[in-house]
């Protein structure tokens, strides 16, 4: 009798404790108001690529470098009146002196809850992992062009519709001008000049965002977006913010639950500099030597290696992450 009283009040307390889970589970989910995402416009997207491949190759310096420089400043500022340009000079691997250029847009500034959307507007000089002239530059239709095309598309609706958290979206320069010897013992620091050079300098004092997103290589037919190791090490809570999500909207063909390699790239100095969460949606190809897309690289990364449907993907899941905050 006393076993039968001891064992009804532990579950008497057991149950009022899971009671009282559930109610604050409840308060918290009812703060969080539904909220209407806006269309990504796949085709919109699409055409923000064409028009950056249409400069040609767009390597630090270039002619093509220079003119789409200032068609992406022209392109942000129609969305928004906070637009930051940093310059400095920098010195790259094979001792060439360059001004470096990323390109800044922020959406209500004056909000202390800011979410991070980035990605490389400059293209590679060389196509070292091409058969062919491996000394010329590549047109960076995928690598390059696609997640500056998502994001200029998502400035569009931002103008249109304002998210609850505030957004900065800034294109880093001088990711893609690293050693095409990767052996030499520089190699590694040769890449994400541009991110290094912002998380060293942010464009704002005592700059911070709750969290990051990086976009490289996100418009090739049926990529695969996989848990990158420096990702998981850093924000492995956004990571599964930003699948969930995806899963929710029906891309999990591209959003594979899969464990991946760290990679460096624009997120690395972000995570270990600026201390900003940041994870890199990035494709991983399990059928290529290099792990990246097939055409990375190399002179067949041109319009014919963007897909709609890879865009729409991640254009559709980044705009819901970002307004259902
Ligand atoms: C390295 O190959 C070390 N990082 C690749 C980062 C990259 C290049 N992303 C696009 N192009
Ligand atoms: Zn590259």
């Amino acid at each position: 009798m006393r076993h039968f009283a001891i064992i009804s009040l532990f579950l008497t307390v057991l149950f009022s404790c899971q009671e009282e889970k559930k109610s604050t589970q409840s308060v918290k989910k009812q703060t969080k108001k539904p909220v209407e995402v806006p269309v990504f416009n796949v085709d919109s997207a699409y055409h923000f690529i064409q028009e950056q491949v249409d400069f040609g190759p767009r390597y630090l310096s270039s002619k093509g470098w220079e003119q789409c420089g200032d068609y992406l400043v022209q392109k942000l500022s129609a969305y928004t009146p906070h637009l930051q340009e940093q310059n400095s000079r920098i010195t790259t691997y094979d001792g060439k002196s360059h001004t470096l250029r990323n390109i800044i847009a922020s959406f209500s500034p004056e909000k202390n809850n800011r979410i991070l959307l980035c990605a490389h507007w400059d293209t590679r000089h060389v196509a070292d992992h091409d058969d062919a002239r491996q000394n010329e530059p590549i047109l960076g239709a995928n690598d390059g062009g696609s997640g500056v095309g998502v994001l200029i598309e998502i400035a569009r609706l931002l103008s249109q519709k304002e998210s609850r958290m505030g957004i900065d979206i800034i294109l880093f320069d001088a990711e893609d001008y690293g050693d095409p010897n990767s052996s030499s013992p520089n190699s590694a620091i040769s890449w994400c000049i541009g991110s290094k050079y912002w998380s060293e300098n942010p464009h704002v004092p005592n700059y911070y965002a709750q969290y990051g997103i990086l976009l490289d290589m996100v418009g090739a037919k049926d990529a695969r977006f996989t848990h990158e190791g420096l990702s998981r090490n850093y924000a492995q809570r956004i990571l599964k913010k930003v699948w969930k999500t995806a899963h929710n909207l029906g891309h999990s063909e591209y959003f594979a639950y899969q464990m991946t390699p760290q990679i460096i790239d624009d997120h690395l100095y972000l995570n270990t500099v600026a201390n900003i969460p940041t994870i890199d949606i990035i494709e991983f190809d399990m059928n290529t030597k290099s792990g990246f897309n097939k055409h990375w690289h190399t002179h067949s990364d041109d319009m014919n290696n963007i897909d709609k449907n890879t865009l729409n993907a991640v254009g559709q899941t980044i705009t819901s992450v970002i307004y259902n905050e």
